[in-house]
Order: structure tokens, then C-alpha cells, then sequence
């Protein structure tokens, strides 16, 4: 029996990489009536042939992404560009919001480096970090700081998020040239809508695995009490249970330890606006279920 990690499924057969290997292999009957099998499932099969094999048993999952379709996923790679198009803030904490909620890691990659002087990257990097978020600065185009990303892959299982124009495709472009995804709107409308079905792959790249397919398209929060948006805000989170009253939701309370750590610049304000930003839509939402 062999050990390996289910890369694509498609029509049927499971591609599995086992080693610098990949074996087609078949699901038993038993195994795929039970459930279905994945990329990014760890499987056990048996070798028949040459690069055949069929699969005997999965290794319980840590998780399951629903879109892709991908289980035990390490960390999310969320990609923000620096400048063209503009980085949006408010989708970046919203999608850390919703990664926060699911407990995965995430890691900000800011690209684009090339369009911008370096002291509004690190500006930003430096919020992100204080937040306590592992940042990364690249220009995928250039090449610049891929080193450090290629690190962070490393034996991990990796999905991609990030605004479109953020720079995925040219990201992962960069890393294996043998890919050759489209990049650029124009030739990316051309050819959308002639696939129906996306069958994900998880791309072997730096001793690691990273989906071919972006995740978190679906930005809506689900809903939530408004005093448990701040425990999805780390930096907010670490103040939160100083203030006076439990049910604090950080606005207009007396004593509230997240506005003294605003004020001391502890907490950045453009985390805290966009903290209050998510609170309205959670309590416009209270009203409504
Ligand atoms: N200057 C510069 N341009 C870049 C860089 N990375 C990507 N681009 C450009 O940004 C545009 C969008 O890049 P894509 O890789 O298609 O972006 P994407 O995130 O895959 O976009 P969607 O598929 O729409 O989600 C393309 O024209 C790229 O050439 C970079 O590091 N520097
Ligand atoms: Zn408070």
C-alpha cells in the first residue's frame, strides 16, 4: 500500500500524488458510496500497474472548503493588489473576517510591488502585521519576493482569494511557468462561460499544494451576534475583554479598552472603521431574522 495526496478528480479517477509520482487511480466501491473523495484528501491505495492504482482509504479530514471544492485546506493566500486596481480594505477584512470564522490561517500577499514606492507598502504591511497577520510583499509580474511566498507554501495546502485584477493567475503563472493560465480581464471574458465544469487541481508548487481555482467569492457574513464580531478582529479581540461591560461592542461604551488602544494607536483606525463598517451590516441583519 501507498500513501499519497488526491490532486484532481475527474471522470471518475482520482490523480494522486505520492511522492514527485502521480498515480491515476479508482475509488473501491465501498469507499466512494460512503463518501466522496476530494483534492487534498490523504489517501491510501494500492499500486496495479504502472502510475494505476486503486484507493483503499482516506485519513479523516481537518476540514472542508466548499468552494473549491478542497479538503484539509492549510491556509488561505489572500492576494491584494497595491495599486491597479486600488487595494480594498474593506473586502480585505471582510474576507479575514470570514477566515477568522472558519480558523484558517491566513496569509496577505500585497502585489504589485513594481506600481508603488515602498513606504505605503509597508505601511500596510505594518497594520496587517500588527494585527497579527503574516504578510508578504511580491510583484508576481517581476518575480520580486517570491522566494518568501514559495516558503510559505511549503507543505501546506493552499487556496487562493483576492478581488479580480488582484493578480492570482499571474501568481501562480510565475511560479510554474508550465501553467500558463490566462491572465488579464479581456482574455479571461473571451474564454469564460466554454468550460462549464471547473474540475479543481491542486498544483504541486514549493514542496506544497495550491489550488488552481480562487476561493471566497461569497463574501456575505453569516449572521452573528454583534458583541461576537470583534473576537474575528485579533487585534480588537486582545483588548475586548478589558472593557467594562461584557456586551461591549466597542462604539460609544464608557471604558472601553478597544477605543483607549484606538486612541493610543494600538489598534489601527482603519482596521477599527471597517470593524464598524461589518457591526452596522451585523446589526441591519439583527433586525431582519
Ligand atoms: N505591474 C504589475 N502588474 C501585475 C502584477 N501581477 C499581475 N499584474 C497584472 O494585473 C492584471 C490582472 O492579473 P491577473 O493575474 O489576471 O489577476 P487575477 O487575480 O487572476 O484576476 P481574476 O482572474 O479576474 O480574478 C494583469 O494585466 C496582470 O498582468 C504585478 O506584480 N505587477
Ligand atoms: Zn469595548
Amino acid at each position: 500500500m501507498k500513501e499519497g495526496l488526491i490532486i484532481k478528480g475527474y471522470g471518475g479517477f482520482y490523480y494522486v500524488r505520492s511522492g514527485k509520482e502521480t498515480w491515476c487511480c479508482r475509488g473501491r466501491g465501498r469507499l466512494r458510496r460512503k463518501q466522496s473523495l476530494l483534492p487534498g484528501d490523504h489517501v491510501q491505495f494500492t499500486p496495479l500497474q504502472k502510475e494505476e492504482g486503486v484507493i483503499e482509504a482516506i485519513e479523516e479530514r481537518k476540514n472542508v472548503l466548499r468552494r473549491p471544492p478542497v479538503a484539509n485546506v492549510d491556509q488561505v493566500i489572500h492576494v491584494v493588489s497595491l495599486a491597479n486596481p486600488e487595494p480594498d480594505l474593506k473586502l480585505l477584512d471582510r474576507s479575514l473576517v470570514i477566515c477568522e470564522l472558519e480558523q484558517l490561517s491566513v496569509i496577505i500577499c500585497f502585489n504589485k510591488i513594481d506600481l508603488l514606492n515602498s513606504e505605503r507598502a509597508e505601511e500596510l504591511e505594518s497594520i496587517y502585521r500588527k494585527a497579527g497577520y503574516h504578510t508578504i510583499c511580491i510583484s508576481a509580474l517581476f518575480g520580486h519576493g517570491m522566494e518568501k511566498l514559495c516558503q510559505a507554501l511549503a507543505g501546506k495546502i493552499s487556496v487562493l482569494s483576492g478581488p479580480s485584477g488582484a493578480g492570482k493567475s499571474t501568481l501562480l503563472n510565475s511560479m510554474d511557468p508550465n501553467l500558463s493560465l490566462e491572465t488579464g480581464e479581456i482574455s479571461k471574458k473571451l474564454k469564460r462561460g466554454k468550460h462549464t465544469t471547473r474540475h479543481v487541481l491542486l498544483i504541486p508548487l514549493c514542496d506544497g499544494f495550491v489550488a488552481d481555482t480562487p476561493g471566497f467569492s461569497n463574501l456575505e457574513l453569516p449572521p452573528m451576534k454583534r458583541v461576537d464580531l470583534a473576537c474575528f478582529f485579533p487585534e480588537i479581540n486582545e483588548f475586548a475583554d478589558q472593557c467594562r461591560f461584557d456586551d461591549c461592542i466597542h462604539l460609544d461604551e464608557p471604558d472601553c479598552a478597544v477605543k483607549n488602544a484606538l486612541d493610543k494607536r494600538l489598534i489601527s483606525s482603519t482596521r477599527y472603521e471597517n470593524y464598524k463598517h461589518l457591526l452596522q451590516e451585523i446589526i441591519s441583519k439583527e433586525r431582519i431574522y
